[in-house]
């Protein structure tokens, strides 16, 4: 359940300001004549009482309203320069961005979400009471702007129009989150009245990075208020942390598909890219991957991409899910982006196309940006996110430092794109057929395999694991990443999985666009399947392979081998989609070892899950009864055949 506006909304009760007349009253006081004719364009009550709010909470010294205009951007541009968060690169249009070193990533030990007493959330998050958070915001945003220029941004989630997009406040500090958000995000002032009175809400972000000093990062927080859908960030950089329009408010609009879309909206971690298939037609495609997991090359190797981090879902009046990016631009890791897997976007990020900002990467001499698996020649020395790095540092314990942060990005509009599809602009969003999940999975999963149900795709989802990644702070190990969207699913899991099983089997989608749900997994080793080493057994450009034959999957163009898990490909359809697609020839030997069941890694797999899930409150009983069913048909298999089952034996 999800209650909304329950309680007190904090940043008013701290601010006080609670009529449209005294917010026109404290703008007269603290808005220079221009920007009080700005924000006098804006009508819609709440706003300006949460505008208001926000200024008597924070205190700047001066107010700027961004209308979306070009002088407005170059004004936040040159103010991030300013203000000494970015520099200029000698490449056009190119800056670097600087992170605290130990604010490298979402610092989950400090982010909590607010609630009243009572409300349930995720397990895997962490809940604070209202009284008390409304007690640290005070303590630690109150007059966190002082002599600052507070920067008011106004946008919508999602193409103008959609069904599901949501219009979102950016208010920070910062001229490097406005900066980024005027690159991920669409402006929108123009269109905010009429966006909030056709949502009938807003979402509200409040951010300041504060003194931005190593020893102000145990202040850190960040905080989602689920009631009102306001979040806080202090003292903080990291867009991850900090522009909580990207996953503060994914988590409101995750929130919003699960407890009051009545099944018909799904809010989702995953990227949308076009397959083309034969006769020139386009299958869409979204797929979900924990933070670091290879979400944005899937993304890339579509011929039509729309997007990389954000899905949300409709089910439309012609039956069919319809999806929609909520953003316009790529927050990427850069890690491992090189111009054999990753062409496009090495475009932008080495030729002269688009603004970037470059963060935490290793600058040179020269000024130019280099990371860690670019496939160029690294340079001697530089700067990057520690400071200055030379070939073979070592950090304090003796460990090697490396050129780049693992969790360094990029940020750039998407539109700059080779393979950009204006898709991403349609209000009707794309119909997305297939479905896909996966994680960092080094032994267990062949590299694709498609659920037999949606309610099995269900439990595809559930069952992402996933070794831990640099994009949160101090994460390691081997985790569960239930839908990759776990981080940033504010209620129990129960009630998620639930609203997905109930989605995707929904009366309402007809026949003809029905999906299908698959597990995609890039990470299998050669040691894994009786090899030696941690050498990957595939490589990045396959996945066009795997796409390609979900493309024709859902189109039942091929046919496929049933196993307890699901289909699995045929190695004659593989190998034409190789040749075809990816061309180079994919050998027979490497096919079994990809697609044969390891039915003793599959069953631990599921123990793990059923423990975890056993666990949680709410979960359906369905979820259960499929791995349960699962389980019992795999040790059948490994009866008859012995553990390891090559696919041949069950192709029939
Ligand atoms: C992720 O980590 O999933 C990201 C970047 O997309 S962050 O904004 O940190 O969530
Ligand atoms: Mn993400």
């Amino acid at each position: 359940m999800l209650e909304r506006k329950k309680g007190y909304d904090i940043v008013t009760e701290i601010g006080g300001v609670r009529t449209v007349d005294a917010a026109y009253d404290l703008f007269g006081k603290r808005l220079d004549a221009e920007h009080v004719r700005r924000i006098r364009k804006i009508e819609n009550p709440e706003v300006l009482i949460k505008i208001a709010n926000a200024i008597a909470l924070c205190d700047p010294k001066t107010v700027f309203v961004f209308t979306g205009s070009e002088k407005d951007r170059a004004f936040v541009r040159q103010l991030a320069l300013d203000q000494g968060e970015e520099k200029k690169l000698p490449m056009k249009n190119h800056t670097i961005h600087y992170d605290l070193k130990d604010e490298q990533g979402r610092i989950i030990d400090r982010t909590y979400y607010i609630i009243n007493e009572g409300d349930k959330v995720s397990s895997l998050g962490q809940k604070m009471l209202r009284d008390q958070a409304m007690k640290e915001v005070k303590e630690k945003m109150g007059g966190i702007m002082k002599g600052r220029t507070m920067l008011i941004g106004f946008y919508i989630r999602g193409p103008a129009g959609a069904p599901v997009s949501n219009p979102a406040l950016e208010i920070t500090s910062s001229a490097y989150v406005l900066h980024s958000a005027n690159i991920l995000y669409r402006s929108a002032y123009d269109v905010f009245d009429k966006e909030v009175e056709h949502c009938g809400h807003f979402f509200a972000n409040i951010h300041s990075e504060g003194t931005n000093r190593l020893e102000d990062l145990p202040n850190a927080r960040v905080f989602m208020d689920r009631s009102w859908w306001t979040t806080y960030a202090m003292f903080c950089t990291y867009a991850g942390n900090t522009l909580l329009m990207k996953k503060g408010n994914h988590r409101f609009a995750v929130d919003k598909a699960v407890y009051l879309s009545n099944n018909q909206n799904l809010s989702e971690h995953m990227f949308i890219t076009g397959i083309n298939g034969p006769g020139g037609r386009t299958t869409w495609c979204c797929g979900a991957a924990p933070s670091g997991c290879g979400k944005t090359t899937t993304a890339m190797a579509g011929d039509k991409f729309v997007g990389d981090d954000l899905a949300q879902m409709w089910i439309a009046e012609d039956g069919a899910i319809h999806a929609i990016n909520p953003e316009c631009g790529i927050f990427g890791i850069v890690e491992d982006v090189n111009r054999e897997g990753d062409p496009h976007l090495m475009d932008l990020l080495r030729k002269e196309k688009c603004e970037v900002i470059w963060s935490n990467v290793l600058i040179d001499e020269k000024g130019v940006p280099h990371w860690t698996g670019n496939g160029e020649t690294p340079p001697a020395k530089g700067r990057n996110f520690q400071g200055e790095w030379h070939q073979g540092m070592v950090d304090a314990k003796g460990k090697p430092v490396p050129m780049s942060h693992p969790n360094s990005r990029c940020t750039v509009s998407a539109s700059a794109l080779a393979n950009y599809s204006k898709e991403n602009e349609n209000p009707k969003g794309v119909v997305a057929r297939i479905f896909t999940y996966s994680g960092r999975d080094s032994d267990t999963m062949p590299p694709v395999w498609v659920a037999r149900n949606s309610d099995e795709g269900v439990v595809i989802g559930a069952c992402i694991v996933s070794a831990a990644t640099a994009t949160e702070v101090g994460a390691s190990g081997v985790k569960r990443a239930p839908w990759a969207n776990a981080p940033f699913t504010p209620g129990p899991l129960g009630d998620y999985m639930d609203a997905q099983f109930k989605f995707y089997s929904h009366p309402k989608i007809a026949k003809k666009h029905q999906p299908i749900l698959a597990g995609l997994n890039y990470f299998l080793t050669h040691e894994a399947r009786g090899g030696t080493g941690k050498k990957l057994l595939g490589e990045k450009k396959d996945v066009k392979a795997w796409l390609a034959w979900l493309e024709r999957r859902v189109h039942g163009e091929v046919g496929a081998i049933e196993t307890p898990i699901g289909f699995l490909p045929k190695y004659e359809d593989l190998k034409q989609l190789f040749g075809d697609l990816v061309k180079k020839d994919y050998p027979k030997d490497l096919y079994d070892k990809q697609f044969s069941l390891y039915v003793d890694n599959i069953v631990a797999r599921i123990d793990l899950q059923l423990d975890a899930y056993g666990k949680e409150q709410s979960v359906p009983p369905k979820f259960f009864d499929i791995m349960k069913k699962q389980r019992a048909d795999l040790l059948k298999l490994k009866e008859k055949f012995g553990a390891i089952v090559a696919p041949d034996k069950l192709a029939r």
